[in-house]
Order: structure tokens, then C-alpha cells, then sequence
């Protein structure tokens, strides 16, 4: 090891400029997972698949499905864009799959929304 005195790391040249730069930690755009009423989608159907996709008990997602059949749509789960939109697909498939109209979609939350 040499004995020769070294510009330590941290110091600054005398006319170096160093801003203090604001960490950029902007909260994602969040997106709303929503089924539509349909006439023909069995009950039983959006109560499995709320909870098989959306992790809810037999309980909230019998709420939910009820609230979307007198409201005409309701809110499944809240995500950031590509999640939403993957589960929508998901949803959409899984439904075509067994023959049913039900409908899947996604809308940008409001504010009051989160
Ligand atoms: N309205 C349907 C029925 O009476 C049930 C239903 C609920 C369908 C929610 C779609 O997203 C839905 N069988």
C-alpha cells in the first residue's frame, strides 16, 4: 500500500454542480376489473369464478354477483393495467369456454375509487 495522500471518493471538485434529484416514485395508474349483468350467465357460474380468479369467499363473491345483477356491473378486484387486463382476458376465455355471454372488462380507477 502506497502512503500517498488520495482524493477520497466523496469530495467534490470545487466546481462540480450536484443536485439533490427527486426520487421518482409516482404510484401506478390503477384499473378496475368489472363484470356486466347478462341474462343468461348462471349465478352459480360468476360465484365460482369470483372466487376461482378474484380469491373471494363463497360469501363476498355471492355479494358481488348479486350486486351486479340488480346494478348491471360491479367491480371484481382493483390492479395495475397489464394484471387488469390479463384477468379480464382470462375471464373472457374462461367464460367462452363454457358458453356463456359473460363479459369482463376494464376501466381506469378515479380517484375516489382507491
Ligand atoms: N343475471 C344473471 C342471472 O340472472 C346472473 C349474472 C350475475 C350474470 C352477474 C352475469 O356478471 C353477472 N342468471
Amino acid at each position: 500500500m502506497s502512503n500517498e495522500k488520495k482524493t477520497p471518493a466523496w469530495q467534490h471538485d470545487s466546481d462540480t454542480v450536484v443536485e439533490a434529484v427527486r426520487p421518482k416514485l409516482k404510484k401506478p395508474a390503477m384499473y378496475k376489473v368489472v363484470l356486466l349483468n347478462d341474462d343468461y350467465t348462471p349465478m352459480e357460474f360468476v360465484v365460482e369464478l369470483l372466487e376461482r380468479f378474484f380469491g373471494k369467499t363463497r360469501e363476498n363473491a355471492t355479494r358481488i354477483m348479486l350486486s351486479i345483477h340488480t346494478d348491471g356491473k360491479g367491480v371484481c378486484g382493483i390492479y395495475t393495467k397489464d394484471v387488469a387486463e390479463t384477468k379480464a382476458g382470462t375471464v373472457n376465455q374462461y367464460a367462452r369456454d363454457h358458453q356463456h355471454p359473460l363479459l369482463c372488462a376494464v376501466e381506469p380507477c378515479e380517484d375516489e375509487d382507491l
